[in-house]
């Protein structure tokens, strides 16, 4: 890999690091089996309606059967999926450093899965779900497709325990990344198209601030020009030789 020299000036400052911040998006589990949603030029698609539509608040009033309908789809592909090498090196560093900071974009539980603790999950947990009027939360088991239960206990509707396009961040959740952003040495960039905001607010908020900001993803990104270093290749590959 003619990343050598990267991989070493990456390896020095992780060295000096006390405090590490990481965001990842759909790309590091896409070694997992999980579908991501642009890379690869195609955009996840779901009954002639783009992911950003259906995945949106307008449907959950409007439709929420079929909202059901698609994020049951999504578990059922994630009943296969195991964290791979990328997800478990992040859950090793837990104990390399004095303060990691692992947020995420993704929905699908495999951080957790490989063991990594306190994960900032920004868009919610797709094993989740919130009653519309009581917000009551129910933890599904992931094998459990379809969803259950359909109604809470309180008689109304329960929905996806997941941020659609539209709707607030779980409180605080962007907040507490902002922070880890804004104090770390290191901020890592994983498997983003850094397109979604406020998540791809974050890696920014670092870089103004003084961190060392690294980027792995095989395509380029609109971080890739104020990263100090970006690999083109997967997080599989790449995280375990760090
Ligand atoms: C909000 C859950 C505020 C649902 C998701 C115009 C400008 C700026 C912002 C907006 C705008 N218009 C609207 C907005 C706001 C909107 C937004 O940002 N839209 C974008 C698209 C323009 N944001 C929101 O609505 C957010 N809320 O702003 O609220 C507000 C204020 C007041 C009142 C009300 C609200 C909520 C956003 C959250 C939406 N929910 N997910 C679901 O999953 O169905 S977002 C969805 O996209 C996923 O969470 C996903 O994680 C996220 C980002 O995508 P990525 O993770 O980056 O995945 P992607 O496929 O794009 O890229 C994968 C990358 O991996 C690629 O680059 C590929 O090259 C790379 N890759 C592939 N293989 C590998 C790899 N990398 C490494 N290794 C590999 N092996
Ligand atoms: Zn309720």
């Amino acid at each position: 890999m003619e990343t050598a020299p990267e991989l070493r000036r990456v390896a020095q400052r992780l060295a000096e690091a006390r405090s590490v911040a990481i965001l990842t998006g759909a790309g590091i589990s896409a070694e997992s089996g999980v579908p991501t949603f642009r890379g690869g030029g195609g955009a996840a698609v779901w009954k002639g309606m783009r992911f950003d539509q259906i995945s949106s608040a307008k449907m959950v009033r409007r439709d929420l059967p079929a909202v059901w309908e698609w994020f049951d789809y999504r578990r059922g592909v994630l009943r296969e999926c195991e964290p791979n090498p990328a997800h478990r090196a992040i859950a090793g560093w837990q104990e390399r450093f004095e303060s990691l900071t692992l947020v995420t974009q993704n929905i699908d539980g495999l951080h957790r899965a490989a063991g990594s603790r306190d994960v900032i999950e920004v868009h919610g947990n797709i094993h989740r779900s919130r009653c519309v009027a009581c917000s009551k939360l129910f933890q599904m088991d992931r094998a459990c497709v379809p969803h259950d239960p359909d109604m809470c206990d309180c008689g109304s509707q329960v929905r996806p325990d997941v941020v659609l396009f539209g709707e607030m961040l779980p409180e605080g959740a962007y907040e507490k990344g902002a922070e880890a952003a804004a104090s770390c040495d290191v901020f890592f960039t994983i498997g983003t198209s850094a397109l979604v905001y406020p998540a791809a607010m974050l890696p920014e908020i670092a870089k103004r601030a003084g961190a060392f900001l690294v980027e792995v993803n095989p395509e380029e990104t609109p971080l890739t020009a104020i990263c100090d270093v970006s690999f083109r290749c997967g997080a599989g590959e790449l995280l375990p030789l760090l």
